[in-house]
């Protein structure tokens, strides 16, 4: 019996998440609506912190000032009841035909006006409900064919929104940062920032890209052949692991958005094992939200629904408690030694030794035994192994 999740575990789930009705491209709803404050209801029910949403996950892309905050006050009401926290929200700039060719990197002016306002009307709201993340998942920034686009242009318009949601943040003085979302493709040919170290790059060149952080998502790293884990680790370095999206993905198809550990399950053992015990060396740890951007399956029902949600935290608790046990296990610290993993903390060239010290090292060059070197056993497989071990153990 895995135990039940509580507050402190700090699951949240997208209101789009268990609210998916299952149409694909190739066929119908195979579930019916509930009401947003019915899903964040049995969330709560289910042991999940918090919930984050799009504006249209709640309220319609043409709803009056007037029903927006009518539907918006009810779902506050119950988070409010239910001791659910709103910890992300993020913008609709994908669903609505008008954003078929992307809303920042439209190549209609009009639109990318239409599609800041529509986000700088979310930053409020996210504010408002106290999210301190909001989301920018560039879902249809992007194209098809090469000829679509300036590509130059593509980065300045990019840039230019993103440093103008930053600045409005900054001005209003709202305690929010933004969390990119990148993706490789799907719903477009191409997406730009594909990968998470294309979305550091650019967060480098802004000039608001202090509050500009990363949103990885397992399934889209995986999607472009890409190790997830890696990809956390060098954002924690960069300091810009804002939030995460957990689910599963099996190997370079369509976004399948499976629950958490049913794609690659030991990529995701050794994704809890970073956030839960942080680097072997020491160093920034991620201490946000644990949330979850899953689709339950087409195949499922509305209590298959409710499975599968409870599955991708059950999931996280076990893998958790195995990463744990992982790390501490003494046959386990004595292969990571084996192993050097802890050798590699220290830095290659010694305190206060400068570049002409380590020329006239004869020992690091000219008297290095570079065979007797290479013949070193690392006994990677073994260490792997015993992670193996105590995740089937
Ligand atoms: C789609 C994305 C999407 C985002 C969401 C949050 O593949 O994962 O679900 O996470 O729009 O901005
Ligand atoms: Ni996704
Ligand atoms: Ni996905
Ligand atoms: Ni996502």
């Amino acid at each position: 019996m895995v135990r039940k999740p509580t507050k402190e575990d700090k699951f949240s789930f997208g209101l789009w998440t268990v609210g998916w009705l299952a149409a694909d491209p190739f066929g119908d709803t195979t579930r019916a609506a509930l009401k947003p404050w019915e899903y964040a209801e049995k969330l709560a029910e289910l042991g999940a912190w918090g919930i984050t949403f799009h504006d249209n996950d709640v309220f319609p892309f043409d709803a009056t000032d007037a029903e927006r905050a009518e539907i918006v006050g009810k779902l506050k009401d119950t988070v409010d009841a239910t001791g659910l926290t709103i910890e992300m929200v993020t913008t609709n700039t994908f669903t609505h035909p008008i954003f078929k060719d992307g809303g920042l990197t439209n190549n209609d002016r009009s639109i990318r006006r239409f599609g800041l306002r529509k986000i700088l009307r979310n930053v409020d709201l996210a504010a408002e409900l106290g999210a301190t993340t909001f989301v920018m998942w560039g879902g249809r920034e992007g194209a098809e064919y090469d000829s679509s686009k300036d590509l130059g242009a593509v980065f300045d318009r990019y840039k230019e929104g993103l440093d103008t949601v930053a600045q409005y943040i900054k001005d209003q003085g709202y305690n929010l940062r933004i969390g990119l979302e990148p993706k490789p493709n799907e719903p477009r040919g191409d997406i730009f920032l594909p990968t998470v170290g294309h979305a550091l790059a650019l967060i480098a060149e802004l000039d608001n890209g202090d509050i500009v952080g990363l949103n990885p998502e397992v399934g889209h790293e995986q999607m472009a052949g890409l190790n997830y884990t890696h990809a956390l680790a060098q954002a924690l370095k960069a300091g810009k692991l804002f939030h995460i999206d957990l689910n599963g993905q099996k190997g370079l198809k369509y976004d399948q958005d499976l629950v958490f550990g049913h794609g690659d399950l030991l990529s995701a053992f050794f994704t809890v094992d970073l956030l839960v015990n942080g680097f072997p060396g020491g160093g920034p740890r991620y201490e946000g939200p644990v949330h979850f951007d899953y689709k339950p399956s087409r195949t499922d029902g509305i209590d298959g629904v409710w499975e599968s949600a409870a599955a991708n935290m059950e999931m996280y608790i076990q893998l958790a408690e195995k990463a744990r046990a992982f790390r501490a296990d003494p046959a386990v610290q004595e292969a990571l030694k084996l192993s050097g993993i802890y050798e590699l903390s220290e830095p290659t060239l010694a305190e206060g030794e400068t570049i002409a010290d380590l020329l006239a090292d004869r020992s690091a060059y000219e008297d290095f035994d570079a065979e007797a070197a290479a013949a070193r056993d690392y006994h990677y497989v073994d260490l792997y192994e015993k992670a193996v071990q105590h995740l089937i153990g």
